[in-house]
């Protein structure tokens, strides 16, 4: 006699096998075609503020996008970038932040750059800030940007 308890096995066996299929046919995760490399983050002393740069490579043939930036060091991580305009550095937030196939945007002084508010400690130079970059396809990328000096560049 057959049971509600002999059916659900079998729907739950369609049921993984069209999840492993889905997956199957997708695509490499964003996260796997973005390579980070120079991380570093400077050093504002007497301040709970400070800024992170990166050098971020997309090495597929499709844009990666950043959803959002997250440190444990700070309460709050976002993307900046300074312009200066009529002689006034002004920074403006980006909501994401897009990097074409095989191209490579820079973050760095005077630019594109991580901004950290509300650092648990001050940074030192040694230390390291670590970094998560939330994608749009769902993954993220953990980095750990040393830190410098403030006089570096
Ligand atoms: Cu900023």
């Amino acid at each position: 006699m057959k049971t509600a308890f002999s059916v659900l096995p079998a729907f739950l066996r369609a049921f993984t096998l069209a999840f492993v299929v889905c997956c199957a046919v997708g695509q490499t995760p964003a996260g796997a075609a973005l390579v980070v490399t120079e991380a570093w983050a400077r050093v504002t002393p007497g301040s709970d503020v400070a800024a992170a740069y990166l050098t971020l490579h997309n090495t597929s043939k499709k844009p990666v996008t950043i959803i959002s930036v997250e440190s444990s060091a700070a309460t709050m991580a976002m993307i900046h970038e300074t312009k200066v305009e009529g002689g006034v550095s002004r920074m403006r937030a980006h909501e994401q932040l897009v990097i074409p196939p095989g191209k490579t945007v820079k973050l760095e002084p005077e630019g594109l750059h991580v901004m950290l508010h509300g650092l648990s400690r001050p940074l030192s130079p040694g230390a390291s800030v670590p970094l998560v970059l939330r994608l749009s396809d769902g993954t993220s990328l953990q980095i750990a940007a040393p830190v410098r000096p403030l006089n570096a560049q």
